[in-house]
């Protein structure tokens, strides 16, 4: 087999989702004797990825856990000469409603909204694989916040910054918990006990529209959704956490609130009760208020 006929990966890896679908189309490719190459991406680089996966010469490309978002739009000829030439397969869960464009490409959708993107892929790839079905139902908890301490636990290793790669071989293997992958995990609620100190110095209550947002400044070592999880206890409608390097959370306790359409403001995207953008530039340390006025404001315009 030559190394053009290899599977090309393409899904986050910012949760156990992400990082499942990798795992599961890792194991995939693996029990296939197929060569596998994995693109850990960003809603931001999104485009530049399919441009390159486009230029390249791949047996199939897999696509996971990656909802529509307005990016999108700045790459439909990419996506078009790649699915005319590839294979391409689209494994995800987010809103897909009235995205035309994108759907009408020469691209196989499967678009599971009652399951996590790691159970589509899965059931798709892998029926009856207890390794796969395993990655796929810790993928599941996680996603729908449903009680699973060992999922909960690799999720502390993903936000860790631990090596993506190596945790996606090893889960592909069937490891789901190892001494390193402890020492790992017990060195990042240190890290993380100091970030939460650090974020909740750096909080200011909003009112925008008719809602309360609580905004928070975070440091890097504290992911979206641990940054988020805390500002969100608080008990204000939504909350918003920003970083140094512009990136923009979202979440909410009031379901009411569609943040998807809100995170676009950001340029970004995700779900209804999930989402985020960028603000479009970085953030000094000791800037953070100005660009809590900046973020404040932009929300406004959405939840007038
Ligand atoms: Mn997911």
């Amino acid at each position: 087999m030559g190394p053009n006929e290899g599977i090309l990966c393409i899904a986050h890896s910012k949760d156990v989702d992400g990082i499942g679908c990798h795992a599961i189309a890792h194991r995939y490719a693996t029990l296939k004797g197929i060569p596998i190459e994995h693109r850990f991406v960003g809603y931001m680089a999104l485009c530049e990825t399919f441009q390159e996966a486009a230029g390249g010469s791949w047996g199939e490309v897999i696509v996971a856990d990656l909802g529509y978002n307005a990016g999108l739009e700045g790459c439909l000829d990419a996506l078009r000469v790649l699915g005319d030439k590839t294979k391409v397969r689209w494994f995800d869960h987010h809103d897909w409603s009235g995205k035309g464009a994108v759907l009408q490409l020469p691209i196989e959708f499967h678009l599971r909204p009652e399951v996590c993107a790691s159970e589509a892929l899965a059931g798709a790839l892998l029926p009856g694989d207890g390794v796969a079905e395993k990655v796929a139902a810790m993928a599941r908890h996680h996603d729908f916040r449903e009680e699973d301490a060992g999922a909960w636990r690799l999720y502390e290793v993903i936000s860790s910054g631990y090596d993506k790669l190596r945790l996606v071989e090893a889960l592909a293997e069937g490891v789901f918990w190892s001494e390193e992958l402890e020492d790992c995990y017990r060195g990042y609620q240190r890290v993380k006990e100091e970030g939460y100190r650090y974020l909740e110095a750096r909080t200011r209550l909003y009112k925008v529209g008719p809602y309360t947002c609580l905004l928070g400044f975070s440091r890097d070592e504290l992911s979206s959704t641990l940054a988020a999880s805390r500002l969100l206890e608080g008990g204000t409608d939504l909350v918003l956490c920003l970083w140094a390097s512009g990136k923009v959370s979202l979440r909410r306790n009031n379901p009411s609130i569609d943040l998807r359409a809100l995170a676009e403001l950001f340029g970004g995207g995700g779900r209804e009760e999930a989402a985020g953008g960028y603000l479009g530039h970085r953030v000094a340390e000791e800037r953070y208020l100005e660009a809590f006025g900046e973020a404040a404001e932009r929300l406004a315009k959405g939840l007038k």
